[in-house]
């Protein structure tokens, strides 16, 4: 029987079957709760039925509230209302998991009485990567299952845990066969049924609550444990306190406090800025123009040209992906320490415990090294990751033109050069991308897709999979100075550097910019990359401090100084040496120092960027806000909690946007000319989420 567009309801024996089938996830939207709270009244009230299973076709149990209905009025009956109804059942409920029962989806086979799940399927509450707290109970339900320590960190955490280790921490009673959930949770309900098992509910139980009472250091200890990992994110510390409130508050009272705390989180500027990154990530991985039939080039083997930093990176992710990859050098030494350093990378991280032991001699299986260029001849995809300059990169595409197979996909690992420049020394230009790798390749998520001026669609189709396969966020970008993420880097870049002439330090830069909530500051930054990087003792004229720096041997980090001074632990402490730089360079230029405020520094960085984004937008080199919003999350430390430039910049009002930029253009210049696009948005009203 059809209970709505979305629920069906049967009948086996004496158990009732409610079915949910709401594609893609069965997200608990208005018309799931609707017919599921319909559908169990009916069980209820139904003499022939003695319990019921709640179950989901499709991938997955219910993968949580529907996100898309945030912000909008409630529509009864609100989750915590169904729930109500489920737990006050007369007849036992049993919930019937597979794929990912997350956030509501989870809190709501916690008000199940018994909960049954096939071996592959997750359980989880992950509302913390949406800026919130799981608001259906579970800060509440959780604890009182799994104890106060685990639920603080599952929570915090948001990762799902396998049904396994669910069962194991007492979330999950059964485990079912897998491929035939619905007759083992039928089988688990008739039993529950013929023993007379009670209606077991999770809030009346406390003994794992016992344990914790009396004990607040476990909760300062989370704290201070984790004060890095949680700095300026509000949800988590919620999280905490609801957790603490399951301890020192009567259940329904806990209940009204989790409520209070999840709408404050809701109502919150970061929620939404992690609502937006949730969907802009999924966003990313669209191309529009792009037919839906296009196909998807076949990837066996990959080669990579250049084992150094950026080469190993590269390949590692392949191997991980079970993907072999031949590891091209120009001599044998280069190409042997490449590979000792990829092993060294494997054997740390399996020593961390984050890799079987034994995956390091089969990963490394797949890696197969050559000084041959030759020997890339039958590889589907060749990444070149050679040194950053034209000359070098035409004369490699120029040979891989000769040895590569057709049809072969040949790619650039460039982070700022002129991708049809490189392709124009092939004979198949529509055969070259650029993939940007950020590093360390292996562990940064970001990987900027450049499509050319002639790339084909298949080509672009197959590496935005591919990004996909690797564990990479791929974003679909043009070929430009920059592409999109150095491109706005060099607008901060620019910012920065006048700012520390004008009176600044660099210190005072980076506290702005890690108060803000970058992971580290835009001088820390440089001093880990490495100075050095693009720079030529050959033709060096001291021409800007970072000039100088280099061609006093201060490359950074890895020789103790740059911006910064570096002791042995790699601590730093602010240089008077690079300082007494900066100020005889300001001198020579003659320019006075001058006082500057934290809040000028904060406008003229992050609106020198909002405004190149807004170009690089208007070029269509990136083709939706969002994906710069992406670039710069996953690519360069932009809060995740401030939803990326080109959101932040919503947030504040395009108008606003826009005088201040005018302001900025008035006292410093072209820099903040405001783009075209700004203007146009403010005449329609509109934000850049619309352009
Ligand atoms: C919550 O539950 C609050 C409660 O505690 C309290 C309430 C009072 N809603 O990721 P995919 C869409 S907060 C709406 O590509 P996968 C997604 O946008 C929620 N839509 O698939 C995409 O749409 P499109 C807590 C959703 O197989 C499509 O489904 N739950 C939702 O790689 C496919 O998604 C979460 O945070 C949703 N909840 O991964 C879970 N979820 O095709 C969030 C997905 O138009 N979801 N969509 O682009 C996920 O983690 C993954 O989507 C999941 C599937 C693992 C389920």
């Amino acid at each position: 029987m059809k209970v709505n567009d979305v629920v069906t309801y049967a009948v086996e024996g004496s158990i009732a079957v409610i079915t949910v089938n709401s594609p893609p996830v069965n997200a608990l939207s208005n018309a799931v709760r609707q017919g599921v709270a319909s559908a169990v009244e009916t069980a209820i009230g139904d003499p022939a039925v003695g319990a019921m299973v709640l179950i989901c076709e499709g991938r997955t149990f219910f993968a949580g509230a529907d996100i898309t209905e945030f912000g909008k009025p409630p529509v009864e009956p609100t989750l915590r209302n169904l729930q109500l109804v489920v737990e006050n059942a007369t007849k036992p409920v049993i919930a019937a998991i597979h794929g990912t029962a997350l956030g509501g989806g989870l809190e709501l086979a916690l008000v199940a009485h018994y909960r049954i799940a096939v071996p592959s399927a997750k359980c989880g509450l992950p509302e913390v990567n949406l800026g919130l707290l799981p608001g259906a109970g579970g800060t509440q339900r959780l604890p009182r299952i799994v104890g106060v320590e685990k639920a603080l960190d599952l929570m915090t955490a948001g990762s799902p845990v396998s049904a396994k280790a669910a069962k194991e921490m007492g979330l999950i009673d059964e485990l079912a066969i897998e491929g035939q959930l619905r007759a083992d949770a039928i089988a688990l309900a008739q039993r529950v049924l013929d023993e007379g098992r009670p209606l077991l509910k999770v809030r009346d139980r406390t003994e794992k609550l016992d344990e914790a009472r009396g004990k607040p250091e476990i909760f300062a200890d989370f704290r201070k444990a984790n004060a890095r990992k949680f700095r300026g994110f509000n949800a988590p510390e919620a999280i905490i306190r609801c957790v603490e409130a399951s301890l020192d508050l009567p259940f329904d009272e806990g209940m009204t406090f989790e409520r209070q705390l999840f709408n404050e989180l809701q109502a919150d500027s970061q929620s939404a800025a992690q609502r937006h990154v949730f969907f802009a990530e999924r966003q990313a991985a669209k191309v529009d123009s792009l037919p839906a039939d296009t196909p998807i080039l076949p990837i066996a083997k990959v080669g990579v040209i250049g084992a150094g930093t950026m080469g190993g990176g590269i390949a590692m992710n392949f191997a991980n992906a079970g993907i072999p990859v031949t590891l091209v050098e120009t001599n044998e030494d280069a190409l042997f320490r490449g590979l000792r350093i990829i092993r060294g990378n494997y054997e740390t991280t399996a020593k961390k415990g984050k890799m079987k032991p034994e995956d390091v001699d089969t990963r490394m299986g797949l890696l197969t090294g050559s000084i041959a260029m030759e020997d890339l001849a039958d590889c589907d995809l060749i990444i070149e990751a050679v040194f950053e300059q034209i000359d070098v990169k035409r004369e490699v595409f120029g040979k891989l033109d000769r040895i590569a197979k057709p049809g072969a996909i040949l790619a650039t690992n460039t982070s700022y050069l002129d991708i049809d420049d490189i392709a124009a020394a092939t004979s198949r230009p529509d055969s070259v991308v650029g993939l940007h790798f950020f590093s360390p390749a292996n562990v940064m998520k970001l990987l900027e897709v450049v499509r050319t001026k002639d790339t084909k669609p298949e080509i672009i189709a197959t590496a935005m999979k591919l990004a996909k396969t690797i564990g990479k966020i791929g974003v679909l970008v043009g070929n430009g100075y920059g592409f999109v993420g150095n491109r706005i880097l060099a607008a901060r870049n620019t910012q920065a550097d006048q700012l520390i002439l004008e009176g600044a330090t660099p210190w005072a830069v980076d506290k702005v910019l890690y108060d803000f909530g970058f992971a580290m500051g835009h001088f820390q930054m440089r001093d880990l990359v490495g100075l050095d990087v693009g720079w030529n003792p050959k033709t060096t004229s001291s021409a800007n401090v970072r000039e100088i720096l280099n061609e006093m041997g201060r490359h950074g980090q890895k020789t103790k100084g740059g911006f910064y001074d570096y002791d042995e632990n790699r601590k730093q402490t602010p240089s008077p040496v690079a300082m007494q730089v900066i100020e005889d360079f300001a001198a020579k230029q003659g320019m006075t120092r001058r006082d500057i405020s934290d809040a000028e520094i904060q406008d003229r960085i992050l609106f020198a960027m909002v405004n190149e984004g807004a170009r690089i937008l208007d070029e269509g080199i990136a083709s939706r806000a969002s994906d710069i919003d992406i670039v710069w999350i996953t690519g360069y430390g932009w809060p995740k909690y401030r939803g990326g430039p080109m959101f932040w910049a919503d947030l504040q009002g395009l108008p606003t946007v826009l005088d201040r930029l005018k302001a900025l253009e008035a006292a410093h210049g072209a820099a903040f000319t405001p783009s075209p696009l700004i203007e146009r948005l403010v005449a329609q009203r509109k934000g850049f989420k619309d352009a």
